[in-house]
This record gives C-alpha cells, structure tokens and sequence, in this order.
C-alpha cells in the first residue's frame, strides 16, 4: 500500500518535471534512433501555404498543413528559416535569432507548431545559419561601429578601399570583402555584403551560438539543419585562393578559384563536434530524445564524410551531412546509369559503417527533381530516393511530381540573380513557386490575392488534390506507397546491391533473409527508345510481384511476372516483390 503510493508520488514528480521542462513530447517519441531510417520533408515556408492572403507563406500556413505531411507518412519537416530577416537572401540573412520574422508569425506560432506537429508523432527542425548574420543584426551594427564588446564578432580586416586583403570571392560573385567607411576596415561575407561572416576565432560567437541553440531545444525543437556548414572558418593567414581553370567562368565568379581556404577548413569540422557534444549533453540532461543534425556542406566524400565525424567513430559531427552527390555529381546531359550505380556504391560502400546515408534530390537551390530528371522520370527518382538504406529528403512538392514554375526576370526575387544575362542560369526562383495544392486560384497557395514568386501556369493540371483518390495511380499515391514500404524489413534493414544493366537502366535490390525488394528503372535518356530486356542479377526464382509502377506504366500493381522476361520501355520504373 505504502510502496505504491511512494511510486505514485514519484510518478507525479516525474510527470510534473517533464511538462515543467517544457517538452510537449509525446510517449511515442522517444526513440533515440528515430532518425535513422526517416523521411525528412523540407519545408520551403514562404512557398507553402499562405494562410492570411498576403502572398508569403507562413506558420499558420504550415499547421494548416500538417495533416498533409501525416498523410505522406513523413517522419520529420525541417523549415527554411523563419527568423527576422531584412530577406535580401530569403532568410538566410538573420538580423535576429530570437524573434520569428513577422513574414511568417510569432513566437506563439511557432510553439503552437511543435507542440501539433508532436501531437501528430511527428518531429520538426529547424533552419540554423551560423556562418553570418545579417548587416541589420545588432551585433553588426555595433561590430561596426567599435564598440568594444562586439568589435571582434565579425572578421575585420585592414586595407585600404581600393585593395581589398585577398583575391576571395563571394559565392554569389565579386569580391567576398565589403569596405566600411565606418570602421575603415574590410569585413568578409561569403555570401551576400549584407551578410557578414561571424568570426569563430572569438569565443563569444561560440557562446552566442550555443544560446541560440538551448533556447530552441528548451521550446522543443528537434534539432537543427546547419547552413553553410563548410564556411564557417577561413584560412588565418588569409592567404589567396588558387584559380580553377574552369572553362567559360568570369573572374567575377566563384567558381573562378579552388576553395581551399574558405571551404572544409579544419576548424570547421572542430566547431561541429563540439555542437554535436552540446545538444547530446543536452538532451542527455534534460533526458529529452535525441536532437539531431543535419547539415549542408557540399564537398568530395571526404570532405562530407568528416561532417558526420571521424571516420573511426571517436568524434561524432552531425547526424547526417546532406548527400548532393545525386544532384551536382549528376549530369542529365552526360550522366547515366552507371554514374548513379557508383553514387550509390560509394554512400553505400564507403560510407563508414557507423554512419547512415542520406539521399537528397531536390531543395531550394536547385531546380525541381521532376524537371531536372525529365517529368517522365520523377516517379522512378522517388523510388530510387526512398528505397536506398538510411535517410530519405523530400523538398516540398517532390511527393506529387511539382515541376519547376515559370519565372521572369522582372518576376525574380533571387538575388543571386540579379543580373538578366545569367538569370535562367543561376536563379533558385523557379523551385520555389507556391506549392500547388489544388485547381483553384493560385493553386490554394492562397485566396487568390498577390504571391511573392508567380504562380506556375501547370497548377491546373499539376496539383495535389487531384492525385489523392487512391483508386488512381497517382505520383502522390507512388510516393505514400514507398514511404510505407520503408518500413518492410529490406529496404529498412536489407543488404543494398546495384547494377546498371547499360547505360539507361539499373536495377536496385534491397534482401532480408528470403524477400527482395527491387527497383528496375529504364532511365530512357539519350532519346533511347527500345524496349530493353531486364535480367535482375542475383536472383534465381522465376516470378516476381509488382509492387509499384511508374504513371504511365503498362503492368498492372499487385500482377505476377515472370522474371525471365521482363521488358521495360523508356521511362518505366517497376518496384518488386521477390521472395525466394
Ligand atoms: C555606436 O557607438 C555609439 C558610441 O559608442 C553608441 O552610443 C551607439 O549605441 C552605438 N550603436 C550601436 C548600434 O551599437
Ligand atoms: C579527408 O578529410 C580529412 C578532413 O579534412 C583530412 O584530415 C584527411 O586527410 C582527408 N583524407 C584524404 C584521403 O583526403
Ligand atoms: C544540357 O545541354 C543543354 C543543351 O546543350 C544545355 O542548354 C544545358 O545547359 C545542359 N545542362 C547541363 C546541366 O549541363
Ligand atoms: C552580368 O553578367 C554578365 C555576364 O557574366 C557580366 O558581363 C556583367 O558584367 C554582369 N552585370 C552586372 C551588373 O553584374
Ligand atoms: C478541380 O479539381 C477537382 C478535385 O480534384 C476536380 O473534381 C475538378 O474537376 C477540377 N476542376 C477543373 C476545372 O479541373
Ligand atoms: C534527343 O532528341 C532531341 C530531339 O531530336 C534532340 O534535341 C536532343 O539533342 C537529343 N538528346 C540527346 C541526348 O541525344
Ligand atoms: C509463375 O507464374 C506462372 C504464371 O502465373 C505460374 O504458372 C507458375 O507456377 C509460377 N511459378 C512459380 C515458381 O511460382
Ligand atoms: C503500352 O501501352 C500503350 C498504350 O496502350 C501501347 O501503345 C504500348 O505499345 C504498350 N507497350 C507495351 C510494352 O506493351
Ligand atoms: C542548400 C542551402 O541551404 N543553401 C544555402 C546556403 O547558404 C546560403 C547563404 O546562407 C543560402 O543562400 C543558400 O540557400
Ligand atoms: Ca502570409
Ligand atoms: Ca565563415
């Protein structure tokens, strides 16, 4: 009788400390491993769903989605960041970390946003940029202006105005150092001028950061995406960068040098790790779930692989560094299959065995998967992108086949791309058109009043209301359906094995003891036009199920097949069931 009422207390002391803690964490979410085998959805917020009709997406905006992101299956959404921003780089430019930009609400907003999208079971991350602020934070203002406390949040050097300390350039072009009147002095911006670097050789900016950090967690943020990871540091010495060589690449642009004093400096891998001690000890003291990292830092394999921490498992980075290799080591003109079976191999291979792969084909830098990889083949990519081990990362409106919109020059809001004569080239503008959720005005984006980016003209076809009826194969319905199998125990746990059969197919397949999952894909690139006989390698029963097929596709879901002639037309992706 005592004993159990000695346990009831405890039990009502336990309860009381975690709700006083903060953590609206539900008790399904306290699977330290959660993340590993996840599907993150980015969430582009300004493009999303504007949910008072003035043209920008917003918080609001996002919980009245949520049910959608339930619906997909989805594990987790990461949002582009949403803190007070003058938005010259779209929020990537933060003049401050603690108040949300009214674009996209308050912090009322955002806590009632983790606290549905935990009751949903789901998690949500958050967009951190810690490589620079903007010119508008109050921290460079006063950097700027001397006063002492600030003076060396920046990385100011000496010069004179008409010399700048180096030949370093901005990645979105010019010269990486802006002159201040001001302070009579140089500062550096990898980005934008209006978004000085931080200077990481100053021990406050690390205490600033981890605040920000704590802050977050204490709301009940999940964990952070990193932007920009690979600039944190420069070269000390700031010695000038070498030049590439690359052909047909003005002095202005940044791929005019080779990196190596402003990109994977060996500090900047120090500075992640200790990030990755800060929120583990975090959560260990708070006794919260796992808060995890993910970050961007494009780079070789082993520039990226050292994100993830040493190789030896002895210093542990971020949980994951996003795989790119999918998208920049992937050339529609010259690329093939086997280009995507040494991808695979090489994440999958040479990846150390502590770490978890992650697989990415689209975001907010890049334009849309179904436009890059051709429409005919965006069904095929989401089976390739969710049936690989590990990771998964959908950028919104990947789930339904959204194309790229259509944009113009007066229309662009990129600043990267200010310049007409390189606009269709460089600008980022056509990924981020409104979400188009169904065929009403501006695709449900809206009411119908003004957007930020245009609206693209596809909506009335291409949209997500009409791909929901679940008696009609639909890119949606194709990508519900995957995100499901993830969890069949091949493509969660299975050995992974890839072969291009030529040059326009591969075939991927996921074992667990008897049962295969496998993906045959017939890229039909080069204008190949044959039907192409597929022999799955390693395979030695004569029938298979299908699984799944491409919109489009003339085999029929839930058919049996005879292995030893099975044929694909361009274009055509077949999911397998194999048992033997
Ligand atoms: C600039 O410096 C002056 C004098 O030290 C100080 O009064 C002012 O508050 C500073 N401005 C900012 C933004 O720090
Ligand atoms: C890989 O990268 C790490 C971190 O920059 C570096 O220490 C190591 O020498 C590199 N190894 C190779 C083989 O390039
Ligand atoms: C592919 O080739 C076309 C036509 O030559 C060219 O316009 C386009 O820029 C190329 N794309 C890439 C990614 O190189
Ligand atoms: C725009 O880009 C073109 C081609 O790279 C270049 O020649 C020109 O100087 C640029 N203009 C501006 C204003 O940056
Ligand atoms: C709009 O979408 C709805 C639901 O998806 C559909 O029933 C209707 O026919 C569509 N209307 C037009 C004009 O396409
Ligand atoms: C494919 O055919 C089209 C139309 O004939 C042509 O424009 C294109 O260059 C061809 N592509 C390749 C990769 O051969
Ligand atoms: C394969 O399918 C064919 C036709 O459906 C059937 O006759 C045959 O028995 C099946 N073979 C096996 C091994 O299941
Ligand atoms: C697939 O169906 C289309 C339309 O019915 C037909 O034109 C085509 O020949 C079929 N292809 C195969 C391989 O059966
Ligand atoms: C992929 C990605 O997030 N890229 C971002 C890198 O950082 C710059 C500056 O913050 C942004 O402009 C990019 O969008
Ligand atoms: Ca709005
Ligand atoms: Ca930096």
């Amino acid at each position: 009788m005592l004993s159990t009422m000695r346990f009831k207390i405890i039990a009502i002391i336990l309860c009381f400390t975690l709700s006083v803690l903060g953590k609206s964490i539900s008790e399904k979410q306290t699977d330290p491993d959660w993340w590993k085998h996840a599907v993150f959805y980015q969430i582009y917020p300004r493009s999303f769903k504007d949910s008072n009709n003035d043209g920008d997406g917003d918080l609001k905006g996002i919980l009245q989605k949520l049910s959608h992101l339930k619906d997909a299956g989805v594990d987790a959404l990461w949002m582009s960041p949403i803190m007070e921003s003058p938005q010259v780089d779209q929020g990537y430019d933060i003049s401050d970390y603690y108040t949300i930009d009214s674009i996209f609400g308050n912090m009322d907003d955002l806590k009632n946003l983790i606290h549905e999208v935990h009751e949903l079971g789901l998690r949500v991350i958050l967009d951190f940029v810690p490589n620079h602020t903007s010119d508008q934070h109050e921290w460079f203002k006063a950097s700027e202006n001397g006063t002492e406390e600030y003076k060396d949040y920046y990385v100011w050097v000496d010069g004179t105005p008409d010399k700048p300390p180096n030949n370093w350039l901005s990645n979105f072009r010019g010269s990486a150092w802006t002159w201040s009147e001001k302070r009579q002095q140089y500062y550096l911006h990898q980005f934008m001028e209006q978004q000085p670097d931080l200077n990481y050789r100053h021990p406050k900016v690390h205490e600033e950061m981890k605040n920000i950090l704590r802050y977050y967690m204490d709301l009940g943020i999940d964990g952070f995406r990193i932007d920009a990871m690979l600039c944190a540091y420069e070269d000390e010495e700031l010695r000038d960068e070498p030049r590439s060589y690359l052909p047909g690449v003005g002095p202005d642009e940044s791929k005019y040098l080779l990196h190596i004093y402003t990109n994977h400096q060996p500090e900047t891998y120090e500075l992640l790790y200790e990030w990755r001690q800060f929120v583990d000890e975090y959560a260990e003291k708070h006794n919260v779930e796992t808060k995890v990292l993910m970050t961007e830092a494009s780079g070789t394999f082993n520039q990226t692989i050292y994100y993830y921490g040493h190789p030896d498992g002895s210093t542990l980075g971020a949980h994951f560094c996003f795989n790119f290799f999918l998208i920049e080591n992937f050339n529609l003109n010259i690329s093939n299959a086997y280009d995507i079976m040494r991808i695979v191999y090489n994440w999958v291979d040479d990846l150390p065995k502590i770490f978890i792969p992650n697989w990415v084909i689209g975001n907010h830098d890049n334009r849309r998967a179904a436009t890059r990889y051709g429409p005919d083949d965006r069904d095929g990519w989401n089976m390739l992108a969710q049936l690989l081990p590990g990771i998964a990362v959908t950028y919104n409106g990947e789930e339904f086949g959204q194309e790229d919109g259509e944009v113009t020059y007066e229309q662009g809001q990129d600043p990267s791309a200010r310049n007409r004569s390189i606009f269709e080239q460089v600008s980022r503008d056509f990924e981020r058109t409104p979400l188009q959720w169904d065929n009403t005005t501006n695709a449900g984006f809206n009411e119908g009043a003004k957007t930020w980016l245009p609206v693209s003209k596809k909506y009335h076809e291409l949209n997500l209301a009409s791909q929901l009826d679940e008696n009609e194969l639909s890119h949606y319905n194709i990508y519900k359906t995957l995100v499901q199998k993830r969890q069949e125990s091949p493509a969660r746990i299975g050995t992974t094995d890839i072969w291009a059969l030529s040059e326009d197919s591969f075939v991927l397949k996921r074992s667990y003891e008897n049962k295969h999952i496998v993906l045959a894909f017939k890229l039909g690139w080069h204008n190949h036009t044959e039907e192409e006989s597929i022999l799955i390698p390693g395979i030695s029963c004569e029938n298979g199920t299908i699984a799944l097929t491409n919109v489009g596709s003339n085999y029929t879901i839930g058919s049996s097949v005879n292995l030893q002639d099975l044929k694909l037309r361009p274009h055509e992706s077949l999911v397998l069931d194999i048992t033997c």
